[in-house]
């Protein structure tokens, strides 16, 4: 089999997605999704100008082969938008593999490790009992696990929390809004918080919260050790990670179990937080972390030191990476937990698929490969639309980090 020809797709059904779509001699063709939020062209550009004209040509079962020519070849290794854009290729491939052989990815991946994909849902409030309210409703909705975030008092928005009633979704539309941090009123108001949740709705529900990198090593380790009464199922990003060793001292202090790596685009990126195991789990994905073929072997390697995975899956890793990231999980033995923040009915139709969600578990459905498209047509009505993460600071106005 041959490529003949890739093209990348950019759709707008509510936010940006960037969909490559390779296609062969055979009559298949297959998906990767190509997303990188507020940095959505920048991929476009790297995929069609260097990396389309070197597919196309070759046989795209030779998933290794060229992943290594994209990797080592362009001589400047790693980088979110080159990794991102290696990623979108490879798991194309391997969405035309599965079709190929007529089976559902996962079983290329070591097959069915488990029956279901524990999810968790996000829950957010402008203050303690709006957030109570929201973990309530995921409860109802059959969640077992749930990411709880709240506003608090002293800053008037807080990243991870909708500032009106609707969805909450990362990005916003135009130039990057601007946003408050301060780090001691976070602090003592996040242990409020799990107390509240815990005493409302007992021990069984695995409570989960996202740190988004604000907090230096100690004040995180202050932060986890308030936590460990109320038995989290991770503490995320408690900060940032350029430096690994920096959760060396997180470690030392508490026992919360610590997820890390949704910006990660590289196993080495990791590889002192898994080796010396500072961390839980790892939350780089397929997506960002350069495709399926990189990430198994990440998996594995966390494997050794009892690290579980814990895949990104907010609203900007299109439906094609949910997918491929639900076939991985099912198959990986060391699997952990999926995030699972809904797409909007818009992005569903642009990106019809085989996945479902009932009672707290995702399921890929056993469509071969990926078992999702993309209609074209449908998605030429939502063109791009220019959008970022908003930027954090302190009330002084220094900036923070994500
Ligand atoms: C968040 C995301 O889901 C998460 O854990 O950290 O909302 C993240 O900020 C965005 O996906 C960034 O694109
Ligand atoms: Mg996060």
């Amino acid at each position: 089999m041959k490529i003949t020809k890739a093209s990348v797709n950019i759709t707008s059904p509510g936010r940006n997605f960037v969909t490559l779509k390779v296609e062969t001699d055979a009559g298949l063709y297959g998906l990767g999704d190509g997303t990188l939020n507020g940095r959505e062209l920048a991929v476009a550009g790297y995929l069609g100008d260097h990396l389309i004209p070197c597919l196309v040509g070759r046989d795209p079962f030779d998933t290794e082969d060229i992943w290594q020519y994209f990797y080592r070849g362009a001589y400047w290794r790693r980088g979110s938008v080159t990794m991102t854009a290696i990623g979108a290729i490879d798991m194309a491939l391997w969405d035309i593999k599965g079709k190929a052989l007529n089976t559902p990815l996962y079983n290329l991946l070591g097959g069915k490790s488990r029956n279901g994909i524990l999810a968790y849902a996000h829950a957010n409030g402008k203050d303690i009992d709006h957030a109570l309210e929201d973990v309530a409703r995921h409860k109802e909705l059959g969640y077992k696990a749930i990411r709880v975030q709240s506003g608090f008092p002293g800053v008037s928005s807080t990243y991870g929390v909708p500032k009106g009633a609707g969805r909450y979704e990362p990005a916003e539309r135009g130039l990057p809004s601007e946003q408050q941090w301060a780090t001691e009123p976070y602090l003592r108001h996040v242990p409020r918080l799990f107390a509240r949740v815990r005493e409302q709705f007992g021990e069984e529900l695995h409570l989960l919260h996202d740190c988004h990198h604000r907090l230096t090593p100690i004040e995180a380790a202050r932060l986890g050790k308030e936590l460990e009464p109320f038995h989290l199922f991770w503490m995320e990003d408690p900060t940032p990670a350029e430096l690994q060793e920096g959760y060396r001292i997180i470690r030392e202090h508490t026992t919360t179990p610590i997820a890390v790596g949704e910006v990660f685009n590289s196993v080495w990126d990791a590889h002192d937080l898994i080796r010396n195991q500072w961390i839980d789990y790892l939350r780089m994905t397929l997506a960002h972390g350069g495709g399926i073929t990189p990430m198994k072997k990440a998996a594995d390697f966390a494997a050794l030191y009892h690290v579980r995975t814990g895949f990104h899956g907010a609203t900007d890793l299109s439906p094609v990476c949910m997918a491929a990231a639900l076939h991985f999980d099912t198959a990986i033995h060391n699997f952990g937990i999926q995030e699972h923040m809904p797409h909007s009915g818009e992005t569903d139709a642009v990106f019809p698929h085989h996945y479902s969600f009932k009672d707290g578990f995702l399921f890929p459905g056993d469509a071969p490969g990926l078992g999702v498209d993309l209609d074209e047509k449908l998605a030429a009505q939502y063109p791009y639309q220019r959008a970022y993460l908003p930027v954090n600071r302190k009330l002084d106005g220094t900036l923070t980090d994500w």
